[in-house]
């Protein structure tokens, strides 16, 4: 009854959405448009190039391949400097509960990220040890919701996707865990993520006898 866990970055174990909110700003006023909170809601566990994509067609711009790629640099360097200054203050509540809770029963855990950012973020927050394999936006060649991220990860851990537990705080997310016949649970809004198997605002509101439940010890 081997199972594994699998956690989503952003929005799951760090809210760096509003650094990459910040950054799409920035690059959205030399665009001359208007970027909000809820633009960025279509960002979330979508990949830098797609969103470079979503941005230039709400503003209605057009780039050549060599301006597009220095817009993706630009982006990624402001985006880098949030980074740079983060620590482990910023995990979300209750997120080293379930990791110790994991750890101690030696389950394995996985990351299983859109970004290209996932492990110095990881260093940064002191979180990367709790991982026995990571799987980002370096590694796939599909983007969420195709399931492949989650089930290379699976296959890392060496746990068939029907024991494997996703975390997800992004629609496309749930989306990748249920196409890979994963179990979802939805971390955030339970309207926004209503195809999840369970859903949580967020970690704090997880106790220790659904997990034992979910990992079968
Ligand atoms: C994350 C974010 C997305 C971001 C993507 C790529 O995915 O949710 O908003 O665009 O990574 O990030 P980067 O530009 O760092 O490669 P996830 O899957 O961790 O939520
Ligand atoms: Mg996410």
């Amino acid at each position: 009854h081997k199972v594994g866990f699998i956690f989503d970055l952003d929005g799951v174990i760090v809210d760096t959405a509003k650094y990459h909110y910040l950054a799409w700003k920035k690059l959205a006023e030399e665009l001359n448009f208007d970027f909000t909170k809820e633009h960025n809601e279509l960002f979330k566990g979508v990949s830098r190039k797609r969103c470079l994509d979503i941005l230039l067609n709400l503003a209605d711009a057009t780039a050549t391949e060599e301006q597009f790629d220095i817009w993706m640099v630009e982006k990624n360097r402001d985006y880098l400097a949030y980074i740079e200054k983060m620590d482990a203050s910023e995990i979300l509540p209750d997120v080293p509960k379930v990791l110790d809770f994991l750890k101690k029963n030696n389950i394995p855990i996985a990351l299983g990220s859109a970004s290209k950012n996932a492990q110095p973020i990881l260093e940064k927050v002191n979180l990367l040890s709790y991982f026995d394999t990571i799987i980002d936006g370096n590694s796939v060649s599909k983007a969420k919701p195709d399931p492949e991220v989650f089930l290379i990860a699976a296959e890392k851990l060496d746990v068939p996707p029907k024991n494997c537990i996703v975390f997800e705080d992004a629609v496309a997310g749930i989306e990748a865990a249920n196409a890979g016949n994963m179990t979802s649970i939805g971390i955030g809004d339970a309207k926004i993520l209503q195809e999840a198997d369970y859903n949580f605002s967020d970690f704090t509101e997880i106790d220790l006898d659904f997990l034992k439940k979910l990992a079968k010890v």
